[in-house]
Parts: structure tokens; C-alpha cells; sequence
């Protein structure tokens, strides 16, 4: 036993020096491959996969190596970066849980030599304003709110829906740039197109989640019995989806709700279903250039040096029931 013990021992160091030469005669390693993390604040929404799974498309074509992390707060996002630094990456992307959590992460990556590049949710300084200098991509807000607000009065029309039956259900989340500037350009396209502002009415929500938006259009609905109809917009599709589920809640169906989106990758099981329902329709965001592109654009800049522009914007197409999966399909999304 022992001898049997003794001669394994033998054997080992033999293969740990024969490994050492080897190691000692090879030529020496290119430098390691570039590594970028890619921090987004919730994981669990198919816009953030989506995201990840275009930044795995840009690892492959790019041959950097690729580090993905949730965090919902700004104790697990400092975390990340730290955790980003120890493992040798050089910069990352983020669409931050909090926007105001901008100059405690500008600092944590300048402190760790990270190069650093938003996505989504711009960055506020401590004064509340966009931190305008740190790199950006995110969606044409206004623009794709307003495209929202014509195609809600599209299918008002075509419904033969009155203003004095119908009002319209905004839910927002003024918090957040993004989110305020799509319902305040939905709102606007709806006045313009004639739509009494006075039966325009906000559902506040601090969070972008189906069940915060459920509840905001609960409490509101207890206060509007009188309403027949509703057109429905939001910051994305949770929360026109929390808004639709809410008034189904209270007898609303298909019928009496025209809900429309925003992201258009939150919403394919909804609109999947084969019965409609109050949600027809959403307005799809490119998430390959949110998770592929702002991937190139950080390798380049730490590969070559090619500062990527400070703001990119990015525009949508609407999809309904009728073209949805001819749309996903040229764009990727689904097979
Ligand atoms: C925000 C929203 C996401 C998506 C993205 C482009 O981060 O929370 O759902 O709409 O902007």
C-alpha cells in the first residue's frame, strides 16, 4: 500500500516537472484576450437576455471574452465592478439599476482603470442632470413614445371609439429619463391627434415591473368607474402588460383595451396567445445594437483607441399580432 502510495508520488512529481520544462520551452503567451463585463439592472427581463445574448454575437465575432452580471442595486453593482477589476477586464457596459448611482460608478471605474460605457438608463449627476459625458447608447425616447401615442389614436379610430367613452391610461416612471420622456411623447401625439387631455390620466410607478404597474392601474381604475374604454401606454411592455392585467382584474378584455408597449421582446408571449387581448401591440427596440454594438464599441476603443461617439440613439418598428413573427425573425430574435 505504502510502496504502491510512494510510487503515484513518484510518478506526479515526474509529470509536474516534465509540465515545468514544457511550460519553460514554450513560446511566450500572446497577451491574454481583452475581457468586458456587461452589468445590467434586471437579468430576469427578456430585453436584458436579448441584450446579453447580442454581446455574446459580438464576444464571437470579436474574440474578446465576455463577463455577464445582474445587479438590482447599487451595493451589488460596485460589487461587480470590483469583482470585474480582480478578474482583469478593462471596461464594461451597464444599464444601471439607479440612475442616480452615476458619479459612485464613474468613480469606482476610474478607481479600477475600467473603461465604462452606458446603455438604456443614462447616468443623473448629483445636481439631477444627465451626466452627458459619460458614453451613451439608449433608445429615441420622445420619438418612440410619440409613435406609441399615433398608433393608440390609430386604433381608436379604426374601433370607432368616441373621446367621451374612452380615456387613456399612462403608466409612468418620471424617475427615469428614458421611461418619462416615452409616456410624456406618447401624451403629446395623443393631444395632437385631438385626444382630450383631461381624460389622459397617470398611473406612477417607482419600478419597472409588471406587478408595480398592476397595482398603480388598480388604485387608479377604483377612481374612473365611469370610463368605457382605455388606450394604454408605458415606459415598456411590463407595464402596459401590468396595466392590461389590472383591467382584466375588472372585467375590461380585448374589447374595451387598446394597449401598446415598448421593447416588443417582453410582450411574445402575450401576443403569442391565441386568443387576443388587451395588449395588440408594442414597439420593438433594436436590442442588438443595445448589447452588440455597445460591446464593439468599448473593444474598439480599448483595443485601438477609437473613442465611441458620447450619445447614440437608437430607433423601433411597430409590431401587432399580425406581423409580429415575420419581424422577430428578420431581426434575430427568434428562430
Ligand atoms: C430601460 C427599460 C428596459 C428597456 C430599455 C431600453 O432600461 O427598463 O425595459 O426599455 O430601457
Amino acid at each position: 500500500m505504502i510502496r504502491a502510495l510512494m510510487l503515484a508520488f513518484v510518478a506526479a512529481l515526474a509529470a509536474c516537472s516534465k509540465e515545468n520544462s514544457a511550460q519553460q520551452n514554450a513560446p511566450a503567451p500572446s497577451a491574454a484576450p481583452i475581457k468586458l463585463g456587461f452589468i445590467v439592472k434586471q437579468p430576469e427581463e427578456p430585453w436584458f437576455q436579448l441584450e446579453w445574448q447580442f454581446a455574446d454575437e459580438a464576444q464571437k465575432q470579436f474574440g474578446f471574452s465576455l463577463v455577464k452580471i445582474g445587479a438590482s442595486d447599487g451595493e451589488r453593482v460596485l460589487a461587480a465592478i470590483d469583482n470585474l477589476a480582480a478578474q482583469g477586464a478593462q471596461g464594461f457596459v451597464i444599464c444601471t439599476p439607479d440612475v442616480r448611482l452615476g458619479p459612485a460608478i464613474v468613480a469606482r471605474a476610474k478607481a479600477k482603470n475600467l473603461k465604462l460605457f452606458t446603455v438604456d438608463d443614462r447616468f443623473l449627476g448629483v445636481d439631477g442632470k444627465p451626466l452627458e459625458d459619460v458614453h451613451y447608447l439608449g433608445i429615441s425616447a420622445s420619438k418612440i413614445g410619440a409613435s406609441v401615442g399615433v398608433a393608440l389614436a390609430a386604433e381608436q379610430l379604426k374601433r370607432g371609439w368616441t373621446n367621451d367613452e374612452t380615456g387613456v391610461i399612462a403608466v409612468t416612471f418620471e424617475e427615469l429619463e428614458t421611461a418619462k420622456e416615452r409616456t410624456d411623447g406618447a401624451i403629446e401625439a395623443l393631444v395632437g391627434s385631438g385626444f382630450p387631455a383631461a381624460r389622459i390620466f397617470k398611473a406612477p410607478t417607482q419600478k419597472s415591473e409588471i406587478p408595480a404597474a398592476l397595482d398603480a392601474v388598480s388604485a387608479l381604475l377604483t377612481q374612473h368607474g365611469d370610463v368605457k374604454r382605455w388606450l394604454v401606454c408605458g415606459m415598456n411592455d411590463n407595464a402596459v402588460l401590468g396595466a392590461v392585467r389590472a383591467l382584466e382584474g375588472r372585467g375590461f378584455g380585448p374589447d374595451s383595451v387598446a394597449g401598446i408597449g415598448i421593447n416588443g421582446t417582453d410582450c411574445i408571449v402575450e401576443l403569442e396567445k391565441a386568443n387576443p387581448t388587451g395588449f395588440c401591440a408594442s414597439v420593438l427596440l433594436s436590442a442588438r445594437q443595445h448589447g452588440y454594438q455597445t460591446c464593439e464599441m468599448l473593444y474598439r476603443w480599448i483595443k485601438d483607441g477609437v473613442e465611441p461617439p458620447l450619445e447614440t440613439r437608437t430607433t423601433g418598428v411597430l409590431i401587432t399580432r399580425a406581423n409580429f413573427k415575420r419581424v422577430l425573425k428578420d431581426q434575430g430574435i427568434t428562430r
